[in-house]
């Protein structure tokens, strides 16, 4: 038998691919077919799949699923604790920056870590976890709401610039500019508690009117690529593309990933995670992945080919 992708060579490439196997371990299993995706949801939820798993409204969960030969939760683990928040409370908005370290927006007033946030504010939280026990590291608010007259945050995303795309859960006007529920707004600001916070730009980052068929609300977002996301609505939607010829239903409890072109037109879109993995329908408010996975998995295949050539 002849292997097509290294012909007669498959040999002299087992260093590499071991190489590879062993980073893809390292960085959390990568499997072949599954998928993860960090998730909140407006009130407690339960996967039939992983009976033993209770997700908290204030909880951010690692869910592992497949998609084929069926969607299936492979598993599922409390990744953030609500019972850091002093009382309890509900992450509607959530971005992984590091491990154990994240970005959230609560759905009313909380106090976590030494910081009291408004719906509106964004708090950055470091974290660990000895068996039930989660302690809060540094906690420390990095956008606040009234930069943006006092709207609750409900899906963010924090670019490597330091600026952050938000998204709220009314329209907002600013200067000239309406702002939708279902638009996604690029914020460009300095500023802390001590000599207040400046608003220096803002600009439109993804329509929604572009995207859904009547008015909606995303609340909760991830961007994979230029022109890639994960969305979630707050009610039940539709997205219609290729001039009518293709449509896909958006539940409350759905992740749907959207492509689109230079000039923001839905050029496909379909299911990432039914709402049907959960025992009852529940609303996901809040999506985050560990970013950009095939940028460290190109990190790990020239590692394992620079250490083959130094033998
Ligand atoms: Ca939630
Ligand atoms: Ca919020
Ligand atoms: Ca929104
Ligand atoms: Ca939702």
């Amino acid at each position: 038998m002849q292997c097509l992708i290294y012909p007669g060579k498959l040999w002299t490439r087992l260093p590499l691919l071991a190489g590879i196997v062993a980073m893809g371990t390292l960085l959390g299993g990568l499997p072949a077919t599954g998928q993860t995706v960090f998730i909140s949801t407006g009130d407690s939820a339960a996967f039939d799949d992983v009976p033993a798993f209770n997700l908290l409204e204030g909880d951010v969960a690692e869910v592992s699923f497949d998609s084929q030969p069926a969607w299936k939760i492979d598993t599922a683990l409390t990744y953030f604790s609500k019972t850091m928040f002093a009382s309890s409370e509900n992450v509607d908005a959530c971005h992984y920056l590091s491990p154990y370290h994240v970005a959230v927006s609560t759905a009313g007033s909380s106090y976590i870590g030494g910081v009291s946030l408004s719906d509106g504010d964004v708090v950055e939280v470091s974290y660990t976890v000895v068996g039930d026990t989660w302690t809060v590291d540094s906690a420390a608010k990095i956008y606040d709401e009234n930069l943006v007259s006092g709207r609750d945050t409900d899906a963010l995303y924090v670019l490597g610039t330091g600026h952050l795309l938000l998204s709220f859960d009314s329209s907002v006007t600013l200067g000239a500019v309406t702002y939708d529920a279902d638009d996604i707004i690029e914020i460009v600001f300095h500023g802390n508690d001590d000599d207040g916070w400046v608003l220096d730009d803002h600009s439109l980052w993804l329509d929604g009117s572009n995207v859904f068929d009547e008015a909606a609300n995303i609340d909760g977002f991830d961007r994979i690529a230029p022109g890639h996301v994960l969305l979630s609505t707050s009610a039940d939607e539709s997205i219609t593309w290729d001039g009518g010829n293709e449509t896909l239903t958006c539940l409350e409890g759905d992740i749907v990933e959207v492509e689109f072109d230079e000039n923001g037109t839905v050029t496909n879109a379909k299911t990432f995670f039914p709402e049907s993995l959960f025992v009852n329908g529940e609303d996901i408010d809040a999506i985050t992945q560990i970013p950009e996975p095939a940028t460290l998995l190109l990190l790990a295949v020239g590692a394992a080919g620079l250490l083959r050539r130094r033998r």
